[in-house]
């Protein structure tokens, strides 16, 4: 992509953000790292044909106890002339026609399992214009109310999601479909080291672990962090307790600079764990006005770096230990929305 500087969205960027570096226009952000080349490497991790898939039950953890506003899948057959379509005869519509036929839609928060952040997720107030007035802002300049949209925005109806909708015009999840999200995958195996114990992992903590397992990053990879959190989850069986949700597992320090400026300078593409919020949430101890989510902020809204929560990464993280193997080719699109800010996916890991 051409950086056509001329059409920025901002004077000012944010200190140590990645703002048109890959082009003014740009909205896949550190994904512009995954060259031919770096995929091709990607594909040479796979040597056994052995696939994982990284995806929970799209109905864990259960309730809405993780996140209240975040609900369960609710699915629901589709109807015609108020007949639900569950096992119906199809000569309801074309007569004398002898197929059976069954099929449902669904009702569920996009990031309530396994799931992507976009960079429409978490944007920050920041004087992008340079007019001395923070305004609400996201990555590369996008702007809440024109790019962004939610009801009461003169541009929602344009968008077609009536008055109450939502509508990502642009930094949707849709993105990282239509350039779907493949590269190569780096297992961080916190849970290996420290147990179900919650541990505030700093960059020092980060930087023993990779040593000790010999795992390198390179630009362009996409590191999976094996907390075991989604083992908790999973031993709940839909009835998840808050005591283990909110305090158990290793959690990476978004409070941590040094931590911060890491994921800056390893050109990591992207973060995928398989807990809540990649980070301890809301990240407490921090003085003044600050992110409650600190890692979200560095890489959504600064980096450009999307950041996947609740994947299943156990049985991977296993195998990958048992063979004194830390990589794999890892195939990851979500939806293809249009307008989206999350979405469930379903990752597949080959080895
Ligand atoms: C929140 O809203 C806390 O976001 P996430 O699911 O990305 O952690």
């Amino acid at each position: 992509m051409t950086d056509t500087t001329t059409t920025r969205r901002w004077v000012r960027r944010p200190e140590g953000s990645t703002w048109g570096d890959f082009g003014a226009d740009d909205q896949l952000g550190r994904l512009n790292l995954i060259t031919p080349e770096r995929r091709r490497a990607a594909v040479a991790e796979v040597r056994e044909g052995l696939a994982f898939g990284l995806s929970l039950p799209l109905d864990y953890p259960g309730g809405a106890v993780l996140n209240p506003r975040r609900h369960p899948p609710t699915l629901r057959p589709t109807a015609l002339n108020g007949q639900p379509f569950m096992n119906q005869p199809l000569s309801l519509v074309a007569e004398r026609a002898t197929d059976v036929i069954c099929d449902d839609q669904v009702t569920m928060s996009l990031q309530y399992s396994t799931q992507w952040d976009s960079f429409a997720h978490v944007g920050s107030w920041f004087d992008a214009d340079g007019d001395g007035e923070p305004e609400k802002v996201y990555y590369n300049g996008y702007r809440a109310h024109e790019h962004i949209v939610g009801p009461g925005d003169r541009l929602l109806a344009a968008c077609g999601c009536g008055e109450d909708g939502s509508y990502a015009r642009a930094l949707g999840i849709a993105n990282f479909a239509e350039s779907p999200i493949q590269g190569r995958g780096v297992m961080v195996d916190l849970a290996a080291h420290l147990g179900r114990e919650r541990v505030f992992v700093d960059h020092a903590l980060l930087m023993r672990i990779l040593a000790d397992d010999g795992v390198v990053v390179e630009p362009g990879d996409l590191l999976l962090i094996h907390t075991g959190f989604a083992e908790a989850v999973l031993e709940m069986n839909r009835e998840p307790d808050p005591q283990v949700l909110h305090h158990a597992c290793p959690v990476l320090d978004g409070r941590d600079p040094a931590l911060l400026q890491w994921v800056t300078d390893s050109g990591v593409a992207a973060l995928c764990a398989d807990n809540y919020a990649v980070e301890g949430y809301p990240a407490r101890d921090v003085p003044g006005p600050r992110a409650a989510l600190p890692l979200h902020e560095h890489c959504l809204f600064k980096l450009g770096v999307p950041l996947g929560e609740l994947w299943w990464l156990g049985d991977l993280a296993a195998w990958l230990r048992a063979n004194g193997r830390s990589r794999c080719l890892l195939t990851a699109p979500p939806l293809r929305l249009p307008g989206a800010v999350g979405s469930p996916v379903t990752p597949v890991a080959t080895v």
